[in-house]
């Protein structure tokens, strides 16, 4: 009688409590099925590829009616392969969206704006995280040759100490560079040997050289990762990056749909760079250089506005900074898609306080992992740590060899403790941005008669928004479909003064225009004032 009811009170808590942990793909996949199943009318999942891996690149619209005709903004979770949070983080501001869809603000914010998510564009890569073999992997599941000895994913890591994740190994060396942190012995860091200091160790990842070509671990399991695969400043020999640009499936598909989607006025990607947290400053240099290496001065102070709005939301504070590398997604954004474009880890560990009732002192040398395993001790958080044990390494056969260190995945991923909170916060942000959507209207519509049928018709078209309609950079694109003001005459209507088609480059953030024409005839006509990243404004005329 008591293992039955322990039974069904196992199953209740199974079926009722929300996931403890993060959802590998095939989950993913369910919680998407699910919320279109749940709201038909506002969310739509499509396949947009298949990865060599055989999983779905899933694109979720959300948003009501033609969600194609109205301004919207980008979602990309997944950037990279080891940061299972991004991932999480997108999937989860569309459920927690779609749960609010029954409330006036929210069917309001979905009547006027659509959001594209991208839940997961490194799914080969991120089932690492879920496999028997752990480690922080980037890659998909093309077979490279990252060191380009005619041989592919020939030399791995190896889980020498058998604990089914891949840590640090240290070799014990009078020439190695690293010695103990002097506040956390369990820590490695670097000598410093303008101040004399003698290092100990080599500090290396941990595996054998299976190929004995004398580098480590130099091309294992994981082809190219998508945050090193775009366009902008592509690293074309880096390992992961491809042999050209969007070589993959993966990012093919990423930017097939979004250069047909010319309505999105902002990307915003979960991943490792950040200009949330720290907008990029204006340098007056790069901006004017041949190939732009610098943000346009009215897209860096988008990109400061847009970033205080982040950390006010969010409270989000002591962010590392992280800077864009080449081929990457933030990147790509603007200079290439020439939209708005944003990128945050959306977590990073907090700086750990030292504890005074244990005599805990300052650290004496900054390090991310001596921080790390204070802060987990402070919130209770365990096994996350390997100690060092000594193994039997054929690559040092005479040397004492250990294996430890800190798990892979926890300096970029919080535990899933700490994800609804997180989830919460970006959604706000995400809805709070689409507040700063540019919107047209048009003001001081007046008509005045000048006698043999003529009409003076005059407006100022004004963008209510607090972004404008296209990126400063975006102005200068031959892409971006433009502003464009038309009359549109009846059968015995003529424009006689001004043009019957007007095309704008953009219209700032509380900007106006004004507008006249002499118009000749009589009755009804209707004047349409838009773009895709603003929406479009109509007005009717009576001649
Ligand atoms: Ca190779
Ligand atoms: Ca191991
Ligand atoms: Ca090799
Ligand atoms: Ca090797």
């Amino acid at each position: 009688m008591r293992k039955t009811i322990f039974a069904i009170l196992f199953v209740w808590l199974a079926v009722t409590l929300p996931a403890q942990e993060y959802s590998n793909f095939a989950e993913q996949t369910n919680r998407l099925n699910a919320l279109t199943k749940a709201h038909p009318a506002l969310a739509n999942l499509v396949s947009l590829t298949k990865t060599n891996g055989g999983k779905d690149i899933w694109l979720l619209t959300i948003g009501s009616g033609n969600t194609g005709s109205k301004p919207a903004i980008a979602v990309v979770g997944g950037t990279e392969g080891n940061h299972v949070l991004g991932s999480e983080l997108a999937i989860g501001f569309a459920e927690n969206l779609l749960r609010g869809s029954d409330t006036d603000s929210i069917r309001n914010l979905l009547a006027k704006t659509t959001y594209y998510v991208f839940p997961n564009m490194s799914p080969d890569a991120m089932e690492q995280y879920f496999s028997k073999l752990k480690f922080e992997r980037s890659g998909n599941a093309s077979e490279t040759d990252d060191d380009r000895d005619g041989k592919l994913n020939e030399d791995g890591f190896d889980d020498l100490d058998a604990n089914g994740k891949i840590t640090m190994m240290r070799v014990e060396t009078p020439v190695g560079e690293y010695k103990f942190h002097p506040d956390d012995a369990r820590v490695l860091i670097k000598t410093d040997p303008a101040k004399g200091e003698k290092g100990k160790y080599l500090l290396l990842t941990e595996g054998i050289d299976n190929d004995k070509d004398g580098q480590l671990n130099e091309d294992g399991t994981g082809g190219i990762a998508l945050n090193r695969n775009l366009t902008y400043k592509h690293n074309t020999f880096a390992p992961g990056a491809g042999d050209f640009p969007v070589s993959e499936k993966e990012s093919r598909a990423l930017l097939n749909f979004l250069y047909d989607a010319f309505n999105v006025y902002a990307v915003i990607s979960f991943g490792s760079n950040n200009n949330l947290s720290t907008p990029i400053a204006y340098n007056a240099l790069a901006a004017r250089e041949r190939i732009l290496a610098g943000y346009l001065e009215p897209d860096a102070r988008v990109n400061s506005m847009v970033s205080e709005l982040y950390n006010k939301v969010t409270g989000l504070k002591d962010a590392p900074k992280i800077s864009p590398t080449g081929g990457d997604v933030l990147s790509w954004g603007y200079y290439h898609y020439t939209r708005y474009s944003f990128s945050t880890p959306g977590w990073w560990v907090p700086k750990a306080k030292p504890d005074t009732i244990k005599k805990e002192k300052p650290f004496s040398v900054e390090d991310a992992g001596a921080n790390y395993l204070r802060w987990s001790q402070q919130q209770g958080i365990t096994n996350t740590f390997t100690e060092w044990k000594q193994v039997q390494h054929p690559d040092y056969p005479n040397q004492k060899v250990e294996v430890g260190g800190l798990d892979p995945f926890v300096l970029i991923n919080p535990p899933y403790k700490l994800v609804g909170d997180l989830v919460k916060k970006h959604t706000d942000f995400l809805v709070k941005l689409a507040d700063q959507q540019p919107v047209l209207d048009v003001v001081n519509l007046k008509t005045e008669s000048l006698g043999n049928g003529l009409t003076r018709v005059s407006l100022d078209l004004i963008n209510k928004g607090g972004l404008s309609t296209h990126s400063k950079l975006g102005e200068r694109s031959y892409f971006l479909k433009k502003l464009k003001v038309t009359v549109k005459t009846g059968d015995k209507q003529e424009v006689v003064g001004g043009r019957k088609i007007t095309l704008l480059n953009s219209l700032d953030a509380s900007g106006s225009q004004s507008f006249n024409w002499l118009i000749k005839g009589t009755g009804k006509l209707s004047i349409e004032a838009g773009c895709p990243t603003a929406g479009v404004k109509n007005v009717e005329v009576t001649l």
